[in-house]
């Protein structure tokens, strides 16, 4: 896994102009993320990844519906949703995949996250049918991730709202070699740096979409903090 410490997640079903992908592409992240809950379809996905490769950054696809997955990107991450109340976001999409897929698999360039989807609201946490997990539930999932399944990713997500701050130290405390990534809300500099002094990455999303001035401001941020 390479040091990646932001990461902009761009959703293929939401419309973004090229001046503001190019802003996103070239504003020194370290990753895009290509990746979305609701109408996710080849076509976007497509159209996405051909808009971003022109230019250098590294190029993620997060996978969440079979349908929409191409070759073409450098990484293909796919998540596994622990708090889920079904077997189906766990184990079963994932067996599917490599029953068909298997031979096309390069596992060099695949990564599994290991989820817990801490907002009640988000679209994700609804259609996995997740249940809220306590602090010790949550410590519990990522010993889970890093001892038991040996994931590379720990993912907190909060996905459109901020998260609790001394749940994702506590989190820290408990990987050593799992990477604890943090999405979820971030808007200001101050959020940025609060995420990041425990997360190993931050992944920032809706922000782009509504105030791109704000988004941008995060990397730069990230970048800051690096070299203090
Ligand atoms: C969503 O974790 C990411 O999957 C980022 O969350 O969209 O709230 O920034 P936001």
């Amino acid at each position: 896994m390479k040091e990646w410490k932001h990461i902009f997640k761009l959703d293929p079903a939401k419309p973004i102009s090229d001046e503001h992908l190019e802003w996103i592409c070239e504003s020194g992240t370290d990753a895009i993320i290509v990746g979305g809950t609701d109408n996710v379809t080849l076509d976007g996905v497509l159209d996405l990844l051909a808009s971003i490769r022109m230019y250098s950054v590294d190029c993620i696809l997060e996978v969440s519906t079979m349908d929409a997955v191409t070759p073409g990107f450098d990484y293909y991450f796919i998540p596994m949703v622990m708090n889920s109340t079904e077997k189906k976001w766990m184990m079963d999409i994932q067996h599917e995949a490599v029953k068909q897929y298997k031979d096309l698999m390069n596992w060099d360039e695949i990564s599994v996250e290991g989820y817990c989807i801490l907002n009640q609201a988000a679209k994700a946490y609804k259609k996995a049918n997740c249940t809220m997990p306590d602090e010790q539930d949550v410590v519990a999932y990522a010993y889970m991730a890093e001892r038991m399944f040996q994931l590379p990713i720990f993912y907190m997500e909060y996905s459109g709202t901020y998260g609790d701050p001394k749940l994702v130290q506590r989190v820290r405390r408990e990987l050593n070699q799992t990477l604890l990534f943090y999405g979820g809300g971030i808007e200001t500099p101050e959020q940025a740096r609060e995420m990041k002094q425990h997360a190993d990455v931050i992944i920032v999303g809706n922000i782009i979409y509504t105030d791109i001035k704000k988004a941008l401001d995060t990397v730069t941020t990230i970048q800051h903090m690096e070299k203090l």
